[in-house]
């Protein structure tokens, strides 16, 4: 009985001594995306019957995001959250995630991710990183203090910019852009550093954009994602059965995100417009203005991102 009892409290030792995780995100508690990671943290440690237990610090509060990635690839944290164009400097293929009017709705942009998403497994893994799953943001909106009635009207605009393209978008617009995290928006618009902005009607109503613009206009001009993923060496030391737990886990996730993202659009735009925000689509000059440049990003990308990024395209283009 005593050697039983010792066998009980050894398993129950060796069940508290958990392996602790720790994942950093720029985003905030209260975004969808990570009220999703929550529920993928929830779902791993019940798989796992605990023996995996990961502390998510949201909001940038451990890491800012330009930062994230070196922590996890240091194993400094273990996951991560990030847009998968921010790694677009270090390798163009990720870019793919934010070439404007590519994919402009859920069912285009998950074609993308199909075509796209070897391409994008095997350059993080490269890197250091193992993708466990993404999930999109809703469609790319233009935030302004007066109605956005053409591309001139952004000339001279002080932009705000998350990455690489929205710098060039901005700078093909005359516009001049200032890159600016999530988590300072609204300083950014009270400070005079910014006066527009491109972003998601989710965002938008986070920072609570109605307090510094009043024109939100629709041109849903890509669907960006977020890219959860673990430190290679922390991944490779697992067992199979953990690591297939942690995958149906995320795969869930995934299925769950993109519905989470459409479902926050449709409630984010009526939040907008309740506070006063004149909601509307862009109109037809303006979108042939910026399909213009469109094909120009998508053109420089495609030099850049060289077979590859040919590859994506074609492997995209035809399964539409
Ligand atoms: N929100 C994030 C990325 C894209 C989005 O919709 C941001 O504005 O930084």
């Amino acid at each position: 009985m005593k050697l039983l009892a010792l066998a009980v409290a050894l398993a129950t030792g060796s069940a508290a001594a958990a392996t602790s995780w720790n994942m950093a995100t720029p985003y905030a508690d209260g975004e969808f995306h990570t009220q999703n990671i929550k529920q993928f943290i929830d779902d791993v440690n019940k798989a796992t019957d605990g023996e995996i237990d990961i502390t998510l610090h949201s909001g940038a509060s451990l890491y800012k995001a330009p930062e994230i990635f070196k922590a996890v690839r240091s194993n400094q944290v273990q996951l991560g959250e990030l847009l998968v164009s921010s790694l677009g400097n270090d390798d163009p293929v990720f870019q793919v995630d934010t070439l404007p009017f590519l994919a402009t709705n859920y069912d285009d942009a998950k074609k993308l991710w199909a075509a796209s998403k070897p391409y994008i497994t095997e350059a993080l893994k490269e890197k250091g990183a193992i993708l466990l799953y993404t999930t999109p943001w809703p469609g790319q909106n233009f935030y302004t203090k007066e109605p956005l009635n053409s591309a001139d009207d952004l000339k001279g605009k002080k932009m705000r910019a998350y990455n690489a393209m929205t710098s060039g978008i901005a700078a093909q617009l005359d516009a001049a852009p200032t890159t600016i995290e999530v988590s300072d928006i609204p300083q950014a618009f009270s400070t005079g550093q910014i006066d527009a902005m491109i972003t998601s009607s989710a965002t938008g109503a986070s920072s609570q954009a109605w307090d510094f613009v009043n024109n939100y206009t629709r041109v849903n001009a890509w669907l960006p994602k977020n890219m959860i993923f673990i430190n290679e060496r922390t991944w490779r030391r697992l067992d199979e059965a953990t690591q297939q737990a942690i995958l149906d886990a995320a795969a869930a996730a995934e299925a769950r995100g993109w519905e989470m993202s459409a479902e926050k659009n449709a409630a984010s735009e009526q939040i907008l417009a309740e506070n006063g925000m004149n909601v509307a689509d862009a109109n037809e000059a303006l979108t042939e203005a910026l399909t213009e440049v469109g094909h120009n990003m998508a053109d420089e990308w495609t030099q850049a991102a060289g077979e590859d990024g040919a590859a994506i395209l074609e492997a995209y283009r035809s399964s539409k």
